[in-house]
């Protein structure tokens, strides 16, 4: 059975997983998501230009390639529908999208609860993207929730919908005293939603399973980061979903035995957006100059990202969790010109030493960075596309943070587009 590989975020997001993926799904034959929905915005740029995908895999630029939306994966009909047609408008061919029947829809409901459960939560909001996600992941472990497959089925979904909405009609007026919703509108909706998506249903987890058999390799899409992860992430700052790589086997159906590597993709620096500790944010004006510089500005909200130092506690206690077999290391071009960069090597709380990222999200916000700091570089690494071109200040910097992670560094990308990138043999 040919393997199957994983492409994860190793920290809070936005890590530019989708430009690893474009870069490396030329090999293969199908990039799979498997977690995560719309909140997601991964940004892929190449010769047929530059695309901002939330729904659609990374790998959409290569004809050949299937495009699978797994089984973990919520999905708002409205956005996938769009995000197709916009791609099918710039002559990106979208045949090889399947989507599973399994798979939950982001219903109209859920994404006005997103909003109104933030606003209760007043001072410690989450910071949600507003999408409807964590609504729609909790009907799924409530046993209430609309999968893809009821799309196209009126006579079951009918009664389904009715029964939904009628627990749901009493939250939304008795709990956010709003009006209720009506389910014949939304029925109305459903429907034609089921007839749009139709041609790309399948049963994705045996597509899955036929390509592994039939000797193709696949790439596992992680969306968000492991320091999201609903479990392992810094609760309850936290995705509703399972980006680490656990949520591969539940989201896809796939045997854990297919996977032969898990990439982790890791950012030169860190960035978060929403709410949450983050131990070596950067705050003021460095913090601002420094967001502009990188453009670090959320590709599905446009909200402002945090900016800090790279954390190697963090980055190792992701190592961990997933088992990453490579590091991918992003935006290094962003650090040219700084004068000192500093890593996070290890954390203090109240006068004493933390050894290993805390699960107490309490404690992580008392943690103070203990900092290493190495000079930084003049000489870009912008558009190096082998390591002889990297600056010697730039390979001890990403040196340390392979022996900090403990895992070998196997790509750089030093730009946005799929060619600013080194392969590290
Ligand atoms: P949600 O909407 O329930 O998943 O929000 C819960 C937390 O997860 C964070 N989250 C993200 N963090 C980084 N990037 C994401 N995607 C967009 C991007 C974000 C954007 O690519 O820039 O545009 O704002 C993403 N999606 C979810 C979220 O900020 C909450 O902290
Ligand atoms: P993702 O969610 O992990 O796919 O990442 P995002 O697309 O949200 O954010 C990453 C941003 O960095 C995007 O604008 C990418 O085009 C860009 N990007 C990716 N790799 C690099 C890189 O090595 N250097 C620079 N300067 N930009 C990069
Ligand atoms: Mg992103």
């Amino acid at each position: 059975m040919m393997p199957a590989f994983a492409v994860i975020g190793g920290q809070w997001g936005d890590e530019g997983k989708g430009k690893v993926i474009d870069y490396l799904a030329e090999r293969v034959s199908a990039v799979v998501r498997y977690a995560g929905g719309n909140n997601a915005g991964h940004t892929v740029v190449n010769g047929k230009g530059e695309f901002q995908l939330h729904l659609v895999p990374s790998g959409i630029c290569w004809p050949d390639v299937y495009g699978i939306i797994g089984n973990g994966v919520v999905v708002d009909p409205e956005v996938l529908m769009g995000e197709l047609n916009g791609l099918s408008e710039r002559g990106i061919d979208t045949d090889k999208l399947c989507i599973s029947e399994r798979a939950h829809v982001i219903m109209p409901y859920h994404v006005l609860l997103d909003a109104w459960e933030e606003e209760a939560r007043g001072s410690s909001a989450i910071g949600t993207t507003g999408r409807g996600i964590g609504p729609t992941y909790m009907d799924k472990t409530a046993r209430m929730g609309i999968r893809v497959g009821d799309l196209l089925a009126p006579e079951s979904l009918r009664p389904r919908l009715e029964q939904t909405l009628a627990f749901k009609n009493k939250v939304i007026t008795a709990v956010y005293g709003r009006e209720a919703l009506s389910s014949e509108e939304i029925m109305e909706k459903s429907l034609e939603w089921g007839n749009q998506l139709r041609p790309y249903v399948c049963p994705t987890e045996q597509l899955v399973q036929d390509l592994l058999e039939d000797d193709q390799n696949i790439l596992l899409e992680g969306a968000q980061g492991t320091l999201l992860d609903l479990d392992h992430g810094s609760y309850p700052y936290v995705t509703s979903s399972s980006p680490s790589i656990g949520g591969a086997c539940t989201g896809l159906g796939l045997n854990p035995q297919a996977i032969q590597g898990v990439l982790g993709v890791y950012k030169a620096y860190s960035t978060r957006v929403g709410g949450g500790p983050m131990p070596t944010e950067v705050f003021g004006e460095a913090a601002d100059a420094w967001r502009e510089m990188a453009n670090e500005f959320g590709v599905t909200t446009g909200r402002a990202r945090r900016v800090g130092w790279f954390d190697a506690v963090a980055g190792r206690y992701s190592q961990q969790v997933n088992g990453f077999t490579g590091m991918v290391l992003t935006r290094l071009d962003i650090l040219d010109g700084f004068s000192s960069v500093k890593i996070c090597v290890g954390y203090r709380a109240n006068g004493q030493e933390v050894k290993r990222f805390p699960s107490d999200t309490r404690l992580l916000e008392q943690c103070e960075p203990v900092y290493e700091e190495m000079s930084g570089w003049d000489e870009p690494t912008a558009k190096a596309t082998s390591l002889s071109q990297l600056p010697g200040n730039a390979r001890a910097y990403v040196s340390r943070i392979e022996e900090l992670v403990g895992c070998p560094v196997q790509i750089i990308s030093t730009g946005p587009r799929r060619d600013e990138t080194i392969l590290v043999e």
